[in-house]
């Protein structure tokens, strides 16, 4: 029997330095308003989607650091998506900076459900980049200056009939991030990104950002039996261009939908959760094939080293 979710991903175009929060809130509700009109009950919003991706700056006015963070959620710039979307019944997931009362700094997801309550909140664990200045790259990438590791872990929810997993971005490329939520039982996970399209640590050809984003897609749903959702902030940010390709990806490990542009984009697909049933009750039944017993490198050891004796 199927077992349905009716899905959008929003997609977001490129969110300049000089757009205010209350500007980009306003793009978010256009995209919760299509997804109403398709009758989604749930969102997927990108990575830090209510800022331009600023760890590409280096920057050591705190002042100027502390605007792009969120001190509580939501908040005034946020409230009317939350509204809105309470009056639609639809629940969404939304990335941004988050600051802790004790001053902490994470790269934050939220789940909020159909009735307009958080129900899980996820911090960024796989930070990448660099917390040094590098002058001779043409952006940065400070994730490791702007945010702390995430101190949460990788949770799954029983929310909106399902049980729903999150990651961030650079998460999407490291099975682990997956295989722990599927171990709990994961039926989706959803996540945002913003991706550039240039490396600034080697010269690796632009194409293969595209192929190994949706690669680590289709493997990792496939592998787990999930179903996921990723939301990409795209196009040229202030002229620093990100990859978009946003995706629903089923646990056949198709993409069963995909944007076709670099700017504010919704795609849908009712999602039959169902379809991952099979592949938890065979192939990748974990109860039955798994042998952790020949796996204790993968906890043991952080680094690659000398071949076992
Ligand atoms: N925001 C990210 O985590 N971006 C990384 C880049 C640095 C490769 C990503 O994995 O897409």
């Amino acid at each position: 029997m199927k077992r349905l979710l009716p899905l959008s991903v929003a997609q977001l175009g490129p969110i300049h330095l000089a757009d205010s929060k209350a500007a980009v809130v306003e793009r978010l509700i256009e995209l919760l308003k299509e997804a109403h009109s398709r009758n989604s009950h749930f969102v997927v919003f990108p990575e830090l989607a209510l800022t331009t991706f600023f760890p590409r700056y280096w920057m050591t006015d705190q002042a100027e650091i502390d605007r792009f963070y969120e001190r509580s959620m939501p908040n005034k710039d946020v409230q009317p998506l939350f509204d809105l979307a309470k009056q639609y019944g639809i629940g969404f997931y939304l990335g941004y900076a988050e600051i802790t009362p004790e001053g902490e700094r994470f790269n934050t997801s939220i789940i909020v459900d159909r009735s307009g309550t958080i129900v899980g909140r996820y911090r960024k664990i796989h930070l990448p980049g660099h917390s040094d200045h590098k002058p001779a790259a043409p952006f940065q990438h400070l994730e490791k200056k702007y945010f702390q590791v995430g101190n949460e872990g990788f949770k799954v929810w029983e929310t909106m009939g399902t049980k729903m997993g999150m990651c961030i971005c650079n998460d999407r490329r490291w099975p682990e991030t997956y295989r722990v939520m599927s171990l709990q039982s994961a039926e989706i996970v959803v996540l945002g990104y913003n991706t550039p399209s240039h490396n600034i640590h080697w010269p690796e050809p632009t194409h293969l950002r595209m192929f190994h984003h949706l690669l680590s897609l289709q493997s990792n749903a496939y592998q787990n039996a999930l179903w996921i959702g990723a939301a990409a902030k795209c196009g040229s940010e202030d002229g620093f261009h990100m990859i978009a390709g946003s995706a629903i990806v089923s646990p056949t490990g198709e993409i069963v939908a995909q944007s076709a542009s670099e700017e504010d984009e919704l795609i849908f697909h009712n999602v039959d959760l169902a379809i991952g049933d099979n592949f938890r009750e065979h192939v990748f039944n974990f109860a039955k094939h798994r042998r952790p017993e020949h796996y204790k490198l993968i906890i043991e050891r952080i680094g690659a080293d000398e071949p076992i004796k």
